[in-house]
């Protein structure tokens, strides 16, 4: 069993029915240790778009990095994602973030990231992920709260909006 975290986006649709959908669905795949609250971001990069819920799940699975990253995109189709711009909006939008301790930086045709290379700019997936694993160690990155600690991921909007599990 891999240690994996993911990064869970709506601004669709029911946002907060979509990233509960997705926490159960990937319980099928992953052993899920920790789900963070969801939180409303305001929408980084296309700024034209609806605010989002932004949450991150901690688990551990028997999947390898491309068989999950396989699950994640069958996992967003099955709750309705459609096409989209790219940093547009989106349904469900699910992101292996780190899978233990691997790092692929490959740029062939289907160019393939982990950790997720512009996690250390977005207080939408940084301050979730600090709520359930602050101490966790992003290879060639740093850790989720040295990262949180930038001044420029500090002046990002994110407000605890909802809980996602009833744990
Ligand atoms: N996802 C994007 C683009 N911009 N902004 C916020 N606040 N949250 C997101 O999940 C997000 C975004 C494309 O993946
Ligand atoms: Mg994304
Ligand atoms: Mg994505």
């Amino acid at each position: 069993m891999t240690p994996v975290a993911i990064a869970l986006g709506s601004n669709l649709g029911d946002r907060l029915a979509h990233l509960r959908e997705a926490v159960s669905l990937l319980g099928q795949a992953i052993c899920l240790e920790r789900v963070s609250l969801a939180y409303e971001t305001p929408p980084m990069y296309v700024e034209d778009q609806p605010p989002y819920l932004n949450a991150a799940v901690t688990g551990e699975t028997d999947l390898g990095p491309l068989a999950l990253i396989a699950f994640l995109k069958s996992t967003e189709h099955r709750i309705g994602r459609t096409p989209h711009q790219r940093f547009g909006p989106r349904e469900i939008d699910l992101d292996l973030i780190a899978y233990g301790r691997l790092r692929i930086r490959s740029r062939g045709s289907i160019p393939l990231h982990v950790p997720h290379p512009r996690l250390p700019e977005r207080r939408f997936v940084l301050e979730p992920l600090a709520e359930i694993a602050p101490g966790l160690g992003l290879p060639g990155l740093g850790s989720v709260s040295e990262l949180l600690g930038s001044p420029t991921v500090r002046a990002q909007g994110c407000e605890p909006f909802a809980q996602i599990a009833p744990r």
